[in-house]
């Protein structure tokens, strides 16, 4: 691999200095989400990806199946045809050095003080995973903030999203509706699962508002857990993977009792 192949953002940062411009904090203050291009570099995207890949042949556990979450496109139990289509490679940060090295570099630490306070911690309840979008049976996941299912003192973590390859409307991409971290929403504007109810007029129009950016492998997003995100199905012949981690403060613990206590989180 050569030098400039290898040339990237995290790479590329030097320790005591910030991460992000002054704009693209701004970015990240105003829309709850924030594409950075280049971040990880060529040799780490093609080992991440060879282990994932490796992994998802081998199926080693733990796995989350597609039929297990029942979304639009998913077949309808493991015993269907399709019912064994992986959906994510559960616990990345158990499945190899290579994922750790994503997850917890000093790069990724340091914005993670810019994001979410002093003292990051890498949370291994939540994302912690490759996701899998496979062609054939993938499903469509609807418009949802993730933190509707997370117990922690304030809504107040970010999760990186790493690109291994394109990720584009063809493949299940993900689109997000700026701004909505700082909105509220009524409980009636939701469904019984938490998804924006498609039927209201204010919603149609909330997601009329939603951006899809499209990402070259080596890039990453960042995304609030309470900005609005959807996907679509992977409508091409090959998987799409996507490590995506989760960071909170240490002063912004989880909830004694939750699932999102129930694992120590990694300090960075
Ligand atoms: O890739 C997808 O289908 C959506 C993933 C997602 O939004 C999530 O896991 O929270």
């Amino acid at each position: 691999m050569s030098a400039a192949a290898e040339a990237s953002r995290a790479l590329a940062w030097l320790p005591g200095t910030p991460v992000l411009t002054a704009d693209e904090r701004e970015r990240f203050e105003r829309d709850g989400l924030l594409r950075l291009r280049g971040w990880s570099g060529a040799q780490q995207v093609a080992d991440a990806l060879e282990a994932a890949r490796a992994q998802l042949d081998s199926r080693m556990a733990p796995l989350e199946l597609e039929a297990d979450v029942g979304y639009p496109g998913a077949p309808p139990s493991r015993e269907a045809s399709g019912g064994q289509t992986v959906r994510r490679l559960l616990r990345a940060t158990a499945r190899g050095e290579v994922f750790r090295a994503l997850a917890g570099s000093p790069a990724i630490a340091a914005l993670m003080r810019e994001l979410v306070g002093a003292h990051p911690l890498l949370v291994q309840a939540h994302h912690n995973c490759v996701m899998t979008k496979m062609p054939g049976f993938s499903s469509a996941t609807n418009w949802h903030q993730d933190v509707r299912y997370w117990s922690y003192q304030r809504p107040e973590l970010v999760s990186a999203w790493f690109a291994l390859g394109v990720e584009s409307p063809d493949n299940g991409c993900l689109s997000f509706i700026p701004g909505t971290h700082r909105m509220l929403f009524p409980r009636d504007r939701l469904d019984d699962q938490l998804f924006l109810r498609h039927d209201r007029e204010d919603n149609r129009a909330l997601i009329a508002s939603a951006v899809t950016p499209t990402l070259e492998p080596g890039d990453l997003v960042l995304f609030h857990c309470r900005t609005f995100h959807a996907a679509g199905r992977n409508a091409t012949p090959d998987t799409k993977f996507s490590p995506v981690f989760t960071y909170r403060d240490a002063s912004n613990a989880p909830l004694p009792g939750t699932r999102s206590a129930s694992v120590e989180d990694i300090s960075l």
